[in-house]
């Protein structure tokens, strides 16, 4: 057993005594007046892996997100359709895989797939009232976006930092990737003023007979790695919370696993692929994110204790996503868009009124699950086109059997002996067991450019590339076989 079910296993123990007594203080919460069709609180977080109490990580000050978990069904298998911004985000918003829509890192392609719903357009079109606010889509072009909500605003935009010389200046590189720690207030920072908005804008719709579906995406922990010195104090600068696994890439891993150009790139620190951040800059960046995480949760629980003093957890859903998840120096890599473990699965939790709490599934479940499953929830339309299955079911019964994989990918621009760039795209299939990969030039079947395969019952560090090993090649040809058949998937479960 890894070490890290054995932390969730006893970390689950501990949870559900906290659980218990949230649930004695639930039951004082004063009700209010219902509407017809459930409201939707949709908390997007922006770069967030499963460094979280609720996932294990004990040395994690994470109590709002904690006792959200003890309210809903925590997904400890969630993969989210390709590790990066845009295209996680575009899945989330329109239930689809970028399989189907090609989908990655740019140029804006969502738009161009026929047939295809938007999660704001959907909701108002079905009555709700509508809100964006912060990180929700991820810079479409401008008039591109074919979305709509009827509030949409990035309150407290300007401030990714809070010192004068780094709002005001004019480029990435003369910033640094991490700010401080300063003494400053909560709403110094962008996440500060979005929860503050998104009270305000509570307890205007509460009021209302019209329900909500409010999408609030949080900008940390994303980089600059900037939060309030009191949550920096949460944790031991010497030894902040995830030692990485695993410094090393995999033994036989391909040149195409690694993202040369990560998002540390272009900060005053002056960090590249070549030059990683040495141990002492490691630990203030673990340091950091773990700052930034504190800072997240404590806001969303700002607007969490708001829905429950309103009345309104009587009939709102409440959705936790990341978009991906991070390496922070695991297998010898930063930040995201590759197709390891530690990147392709973010954080889910969903809760539901008077569905099951305090409850975690272990089934294999996508980013583009969650928009049929808001549909099924709230008794809207099914979507005409997704390549999602609505998870009511699991919640429900946590245990359900499942489909037995899920799919993402990830994408690198190589250059051609002609001087022109090709789209490599490392399409993976994730069982309950192994990681398969394929790489091709662009999203049809050809040539295959590398195979990998991860066995994670043996070697969840993911420290060796197995496809190789002719013990293997049976498998390896199933999986490949399946790594095509992801428009079937799903279809079958009741
Ligand atoms: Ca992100």
């Amino acid at each position: 057993m890894s070490k890290e079910k054995i932390l969730i296993g006893r970390l689950f123990i501990l949870m559900q005594l906290v659980c218990m007594n949230m649930q004695i203080l639930a039951q004082t919460t004063v009700s209010s007046k219902t509407n017809t069709k459930p409201n939707v609180l949709m908390i997007m977080v922006d770069d967030f892996r499963e460094q979280a109490g609720f996932y294990g990580y004990s040395d994690m000050h994470t109590p709002n997100m904690d006792k959200l978990a003890c309210d809903g069904v925590v997904f400890d298998r969630h993969y989210v359709t390709v590790p990066i911004c845009i295209p996680s985000r575009a899945g989330l918003l329109t239930g689809t895989r970028s399989e189907r829509t090609h989908q990655v890192y740019g140029p804006f392609m969502i738009n161009d797939v026929e047939g295809i719903q938007y999660m704001g357009r959907t909701f108002s079109e079905n009555g709700y009232f509508t809100a964006a606010l912060g990180k929700v889509w991820h810079s479409p072009p401008k008039g591109k976006l074919m979305d709509r909500f009827d509030v949409k605003e990035k309150p407290g935009a300007n401030k990714r930092y809070a010192l004068k010389e780094h709002r005001t200046a004019k480029l990435k590189m003369d910033t640094p990737a991490v700010e401080g720690p300063l003494v400053v207030n909560d709403t110094c920072y962008t996440d500060g003023m979005l929860a503050q908005r998104t009270i305000g804008l509570l307890k205007e719709k509460a009021k209302a007979d019209q329900p909500f579906l409010m999408c609030v995406g949080f900008s940390k922990p994303h980089l600059p790695f900037n939060a309030p010195k009191k949550y920096w104090d949460l944790y031991d600068g010497e030894n902040p919370p995830a030692t990485p696994l695993r410094l090393k890439s995999p033994k036989g891993m391909p040149d195409y696993g690694w993202r040369k150009r990560h998002g540390l790139w272009g900060y005053t620190e002056g960090w590249t692929f070549d030059a990683p951040p040495n141990k002492k800059e490691s630990i203030r960046l673990r340091h950091a994110y773990a700052a930034c995480i504190s800072y997240v949760d404590a806001q969303i629980g700002k607007i969490i204790n708001e829905v429950r003093s309103l009345g309104l957890d009587k009939n709102t859903i409440i959705v936790l996503w990341s978009d991906h998840g991070y390496h922070l120096g695991h297998l010898g890599m930063w930040t995201k868009n590759t197709n390891y473990e530690m990147t392709a699965s973010s954080p889910l939790i969903i809760s539901v009124p008077g569905m099951e709490k305090n409850k975690r599934t272990d089934a294999l479940v996508e980013t583009c699950d969650i928009f049929p499953t808001l549909m099924d929830l709230c008794d809207l339309p099914k979507l005409e086109l997704t390549d999602g299955v609505s998870l009511k079911p699991l919640l429900g019964h946590p245990k359900k059997e499942w489909h037995d994989v899920a799919y993402h990918c990830s994408n690198r621009w190589v250059q051609n002996p002609d001087g022109t760039k090709s789209h490599m795209i490392g399409r993976a299939i994730r069982t309950d067991r192994y990681r398969y990969i394929e790489w091709y030039k662009g999203w049809n079947k050809g040539k295959i450019y590398e195979k990998e395969l991860y066995d994670y019952k043996n070697d969840y560090e993911e420290s060796k590339n197995l496809v190789t090993k002719s013990k293997y090649k049976k498998l390896v040809n199933t999986l490949s076989e399946q790594l095509w058949q992801w428009e079937t998937l799903g279809k079958g479960i009741k």
